[in-house]
């Protein structure tokens, strides 16, 4: 039997899975497609075979034929669609950010270890990007000895129409905080932000670009520039630096032409393409272990400790300042 997934939110993120689980992943269907705005969720659900359409996900996660959930509404509504989930035990894959801000990720947390078991896989898909696993895979040689600095640099075309400067932070540098943390093996201890003036390409009062530093608990920095109205396309790069040398990924070179006096080659326009694969491995990764009744993957912790390190870089942007993080003790569960 086919794992029945309830895909909750079909903008962007959500329609998107809804194809994938319909047509790429093997051992899933969808059997329910949640969003407020009801026409949008009939178009998400049409051409799927018996598929419910609901505008309310606690109905869709009451059908007989949900087994798990797949939560790609926005961020502020992702803590109340998983403590539904969590009320009727079913798996979970969330889309990033977990919750918002710290507060709303230790609810989340305290409810999943009142379970006593994990429900939740983050939806980090960075982790199964095959440049990022081929890094990480190194990193965990020691050939490059310690690493010392970590360079980042994540660039889009264009920023949605809500988004705000602090967004920059908690819905794109959270992907920094998450690959760094899971590149390190360490958590991050404080934040700052500095910036430039403006890009005149950016909407008027957004403060893109930012440059973002991480600091380690390991002793290592990590920076960030992050820049989403960099006009000419997607981009995502990382460089490690180490005591005995440095790796780097996201070049894109996979394919290079000379024609007509240059040289060169495409950039992908965003997430959707550059990450295609990493979604897609992401999504049977959780179908496949929730089939084995297994959990696996970025945890609640994850998503809890990028939500606080986010928190702390949008108070550092306010302030100008280096704002330190505060985290719980990790409970026994996510050990
Ligand atoms: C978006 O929500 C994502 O998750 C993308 O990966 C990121 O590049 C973009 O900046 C975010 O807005």
């Amino acid at each position: 039997e086919p794992l029945g997934v309830a895909v909750i939110g079909t903008g962007r993120m959500g329609a998107d899975h809804v194809r994938r689980i319909d047509r790429v992943v093997s051992g899933a269907r969808v059997t329910a497609v949640v969003d407020l705005d009801a026409r949008r969720a009939e178009a998400a659900a049409a051409g799927i075979d018996g598929c419910g359409v609901y505008t309310d996900p606690a109905a869709a996660m009451a059908a007989a034929d949900v087994d798990a959930v797949l939560i790609a509404s926005s961020g502020p509504a992702h803590e109340a669609a998983l403590l539904s989930a969590f009320e009727r035990d079913l798996p979970v894959l969330c889309e990033k950010p977990l919750t918002p801000d710290a507060a709303s990720a230790l609810r989340v947390m305290d409810a999943e270890a009142a379970l006593g078991h994990r429900r939740v896989q983050v939806g980090f898909m960075r982790r199964y990007d095959a440049e990022y696993v081929r890094l990480k895979a190194l990193l965990e040689t020691g050939e490059l000895g310690r690493p010392l600095m970590l360079h980042n640099r994540h660039r889009n075309v264009a920023s949605a129409p809500f988004f705000t400067s602090g967004m920059l932070i908690t819905d794109s540098v959270a992907h920094e905080v998450d690959a760094t943390r899971w590149l390190l093996g360490h958590e991050i201890a404080a934040v700052t932000v500095l910036r430039p003036a403006p890009s005149a390409g950016a909407p008027d009062g957004l403060l893109d670009p930012q440059f973002v530093v991480l600091e380690t608990n390991g002793g290592a920095l990590s920076d960030v520039e992050i820049f989403v109205n960099c006009g000419f396309g997607y981009q995502v790069q990382a460089e490690v630096v180490c005591e005995r040398g440095t790796a780097r990924i996201g070049d894109g070179h996979a394919l290079v032409t000379n024609v007509g006096g240059r040289w060169g080659g495409t950039i992908a326009q965003d997430w959707t393409e550059r990450f295609a694969q990493a979604y897609d491995d992401e999504v049977q990764a959780w179908v496949d272990a929730t089939r084995r009744g297994e959990v696996a993957g970025p945890s609640t912790w994850d998503g809890y400790a990028a939500a606080a390190v986010c928190e702390a870089g949008v108070r550092a942007l306010d302030t100008g300042g280096r704002v330190e993080v505060d985290l719980v003790e990790q409970p026994e569960l996510y050990k």
